[in-house]
This record gives structure tokens, sequence and C-alpha cells, in this order.
């Protein structure tokens, strides 16, 4: 179901008890069953009693000192009470957990759900005890081979129960989706569509936007499923009006209340259109990390902190890398006024051929458009960030999941990002077949840090084979520590602010050179902790490329970034 956060929920967030498990007992011992020594000299391991506890959300590497870098499992307990009524349905429902989730109620496996950063529910009705339950969750964030992401990424792999969690009661028949955007390219006009889950599947269907005086009615069919279509004077949603509508759907047994912005966003051949107007996307890469205290962000306040300086970088999208955000991140930037990209962890190194991958991908995609459909401030799904055309399967499968996610939400621009574009006599080549797919033309490069200048960079030259599609540099950049100054500008050395400063300096003036350029995203807002970036001095678990530190410090290529956004 979406929209949480309208329905009957008990937050189950705050204190489970916690099992660090190394070597995989739990596994063996059924820890689940939570065996209890019957008499004094009874033989046993692995018990709840007296274990530590762990804060969740929250990733557990940040929790314990001793699980700083630990990647495997930890098992989660914790106690509710129930009184749920004949006729009432409970779910427990997770906003994320990172990376592997076995679910177990009252010793009974549940259910189970792969990826780190997706939502998923169960439902417990028929389960669920009268007083005293107990819930235990196995999370494993151990790289797989075959996972989304696979092995190798350049973030730090916080894991646990890293989003909150709620038990929702509902009735029998509730309504459990909903999409209620502008039709793709109208600037009045909803089309969309209600899902009700239950019995009582004919039911009248009200939408209500009360502050426009309007009252929407239609049925749903015998498949629970009604279509929508209204038009209205919408005071449209932007970066400068981030205007958003209580919207209130109605069954007859259910009703759920949004906060829901109406916007048109579209690719016009070589443009990017919001509302209908060509805009320069100003934007900026940003991590789900809390910079300041060095763990996973989960909160809304979290949110706030993270997007207040991209607001003060003069931004008006913020790319969330590499996997989708918490919905709090999301409804914060749709509320500041800040558009954004939300990508999947479809990212480098990912085994299309696994016989596994199509339904991993496809219900990673499902996951995300389902939860965030309704956002107005999501302009672009971003499918897939620098995988390699080598790959075998690589091309259909991403094909295939493009398609998907058309159907899945038609209203949306879609993308692929690609660092495969070759360099040579200061002249970029771009043609990897995959942005036939994309609506987008978005490049990653590293010009002046992983690979040198090979002329002025006012002077470089581009050759597009998708010249009727916008041009988005969704990363450039390059890494210094905060206060290592040593040096003039034009001498300056690696890792010093001023060889940072020089690279955006180049860039900028690389940008006017970019044909259909609609937009650039610098890599990225902070620096954030990276398990492969262990230069002693200069990085210590860092990524360095943030215009800021992880203490919010500024460098100097803020000042070059900010201005060009302000000049555009
Ligand atoms: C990239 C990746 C990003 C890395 C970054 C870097 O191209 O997309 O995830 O962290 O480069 O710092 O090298």
């Amino acid at each position: 179901m979406i929209n949480i956060q309208s329905r009957d929920r008990t937050s189950l967030n705050g204190e489970w008890k916690a099992l660090v498990d190394p070597a995989g007992r739990g596994e063996y011992l059924r820890v689940w069953l939570e065996k209890k020594p019957q008499k004094k000299t009874d033989f046993f391991e692995y018990s709840f009693e007296g274990a530590p506890v762990l804060k969740v959300p929250g990733d557990f590497n940040s929790q314990m000192p001793e699980l700083t870098y630990y990647e495997g499992t930890v098992w989660y307990k914790k106690q509710f009470t129930s009184s749920l009524q004949p006729g009432k349905r409970l779910f427990v429902y997770f906003g994320a957990v990172n990376y592997l989730a076995d679910v177990y109620l009252n010793g009974e496996k549940i259910g189970s759900h792969e990826g780190g950063f997706t939502p998923f529910q169960f439902e417990i009705t028929g389960k669920v005890r009268k007083g005293e339950n107990s819930l235990i969750v196995k999370a494993d964030n151990r790289r797989l081979k075959n996972g989304l992401p696979g092995t190798g990424y350049d973030w730090f792999n916080y894991g646990g129960i890293t989003r909150d969690v709620d038990l929702v009661e509902t009735n029998g028949t509730y309504i459990e989706d909903y999409f209620i955007q502008l039709k793709k390219g109208s600037l009045d006009t909803v089309q969309g569509w209600v899902r009700l889950n239950g019995p009582e599947t004919v039911q009248k269907i009200n939408i209500r936007i009360p502050e426009l005086n309007l009252v929407y009615s239609t049925k749903t069919d015998g498949k629970g499923i009604a279509r929508v279509e209204f038009s209205s004077d919408f005071d449209l949603w932007s970066p400068e009006n981030p205007k958003r509508y209580e919207v209130i759907v109605e069954s007859e047994t259910d009703t759920v209340t949004d906060q829901i912005g109406f916007r048109s966003i579209e690719v016009r051949g070589d443009e990017i259109l919001l509302n209908g107007q060509p805009v320069f996307v100003k934007a900026v890469n940003i991590h789900e990390e809390n910079p300041y205290e060095g763990k996973r962000a989960y909160s809304t306040e979290d949110a706030r902190q993270l997007l207040t300086p991209a607001k003060e970088l003069g931004c008006n999208l913020v790319r969330l890398v590499h996997y989708p955000h918490s919905e709090h991140m999301v409804k914060e930037a749709e509320k500041m006024g800040l558009m954004v990209w939300s990508e999947l962890p479809i990212y480098q190194h990912i085994r299309f051929s696994d016989s596994l991958m199509p339904q991993k991908m496809k219900n990673m995609l499902h996951e995300m458009v389902r939860r965030d459909r309704n956002r107005c401030g999501v302009v672009i799904w971003a499918l897939s960030n620098e995988t390699y055309p080598g790959t075998p399967g690589r091309n259909k499968a991403l094909a295939e999941l493009t398609r998907k996610c058309r159907a899945a939400d038609p209203t949306r621009p879609v993308t692929h990002v690609t660092n495969t574009q070759s360099y040579e006599n200061n002249t970029f080549g771009i043609k990897d077949s995959l942005y036939l797919h994309s609506d987008i033309v978005s490049i990653n490069e590293y010009i002046g840090w992983y690979i040198p200048w090979q002329g002025r960079p006012a002077d470089t030259r581009w050759n597009i084979a998708f010249p009727d599609k916008p041009v988005f540099i969704s990363e450039f950049g390059g890494e210094a520590l905060y206060g290592n100054n040593d040096g003039p500008a034009d001498e300056a050395a690696y890792w010093t602010e001023g060889y940072q400063e020089k690279i955006y300096t180049d860039q900028v003036k690389m940008f006017g050179t970019i044909p259909n350029l609609a937009g650039v995203c610098p890599w990225l807002l902070f620096d954030y902790r990276s398990l492969g970036r262990m230069h002693p001095v200069y990085q210590q678990g860092y990524n360095r490329k943030g215009l800021l530190s992880e203490n919010g410090d500024k460098k100097k290529a803020w000042y070059i970034m900010k201005k060009y956004f302000k000049n555009k």
C-alpha cells in the first residue's frame, strides 16, 4: 500500500533488541523460535534476553563501534501488543531494510524481501495474537554478486532496518494505491486511477480537493479499479511556487489524505519543459547520509540538513543517488521546491545475464515508482548508472526495464546515465546505444580529475549520436580536503581546494560548448563515507568530492558553482 503516513498506524520505531551474527549461527539455531531453557543446566546460545538494543530506524554500523565495517547478519526483535477487531486487517510495513530481510512473527516466517532502499509489507491478519507478539527480522547487508547494486560501489554499505517500521490497520477493503497526477503534457487535466484491495471490489470513489471546491466521483469495477479523469484550474507546482493541495481519496470503506502538487514535465525535442516552459536543470548529487553524524539519513530533519544547502547553492533539482532515498527526503524536497531525480541502484557491475535479474529489477522498479508516483516533485526516473556496454545482456535488460517503467508511469521522462564516452583531441564522442532508451542524454565525466584535459576547456568539441535529445551532465568534479590550501590556485596540487576549484572553473567553461545542454549536476554536495576511499591523509574513509566538507564547510569550488547557477 502507499501513503502510510495517512493511515491508522502504530509506529514500531524505537529500540529493538539485536543479536549480531557474523558466523550465520542464528539460522542453524533458529533464533526466531526464541527457545527458552527449561532447567538451569540446559545448554542454549543466542537469546534475545539480555541482548543490546539498536535504534530503528537507523543503520547498525554507526550505532556500535564493533559494527563499523560490518557486512553480515543482525537479528532484530520487537515486541508489540495487538487487539485487532474482527473484520479488520493488519500489516507490518518496512520503509527499508538493507539488504535482505527475513521476517518472523511469533516464530513463523511471514515473508522475505530483497533490496535495501524500497518499502515492503506483509499482512499479518490471522497471524497476529491478541496481546503480546514478537516480531523478529533478520537483516543481512552482505553484498551479492547478483544483487542490486552488485558487489562494487562507491558508498557506505549501511546495514539494518534503516527506515521506519509501522503496523497499519485497515478495514477489510482498503484503498491500496492511486495515481493522481496531470496527464503528460497537460496543465489542467488529471488522468489516473484508484485501486482497492479486499473483497468489496465495487465501490463509489470520491476524490476531493477542498481548496479547489472539487469533488470528483467515480466507481471501481469488479477488479477494484476506477479510472480517474478530471480538470481544474490548478495553481501549478514549480521550484518557485511549490504549491501542493490536500487531496482526499474516499471509498465506502476507507479514506486517505495526501498532499499532492500538479505540474507537467516533458522532454520535447532537445528541451526539458516544466509546465510547458523550458527549464535549465541546476542540480546537485546527494547521497543518503547524515554528513555531520556519519550515518544513514532517514528522518525529516536529516532531509532538511541535506536539502537546505542545495537550495542555498541555487539548485532547482536534487539527484538522489544511487538508490531511492527515504520518503521523507522526497517529500521535503517537494515541499522546499526542489525537483527530484529518483534512481535505481543498477550501478556499474550488474550481472544482467543472471537468471534472477529480470525479476529483481522489475520488483525494485515497481517499488520505487509505486511509492512516489504521486509526488509531483519527482520529475525523472533514472534507471541505471555507469553500466558497461560490454556486459552480456545489458542493453536488452535495460531496454525492457525502460518499457516497464513507461508502462507503470507514462508521465515522467526516463533516463540512463553512462560514462562510456570517448574523449580524444579535446572531442567527446557520445554513442552508447543505451541512450536510444533514454529521454535525456545523461553523462558522467571527470575531465580534470580522472582524465586530463586535452585542450582548452572552451574549445571542447562534441560528437553526439543523439542530436535531438537534451544533454545533462549528471556528474563532474574532483576531490579536495577542506582547508588544504597549499599554493596558489594555478600551481595547486591534487587534494587541494585550489585544484578542485580549477576543475570547476574549467568545467564551467566547457559547459558553454555542449550542444543541447539542459542542465548540470556536480558530484557532489557533501563529502561522504565510502570504503574505497582510504587515502590516509586526504580521504580517511571519505569520498572528498563534496562542495562541502562533512562538517558543512564550504570549499572554494562551492562558490564557482553557486555563481554559475546564479547566472544561468
Ligand atoms: C562516478 C560514480 C559515483 C562515484 C564517482 C566518483 O562516476 O557514478 O558513484 O562515487 O564517480 O567519485 O568517482
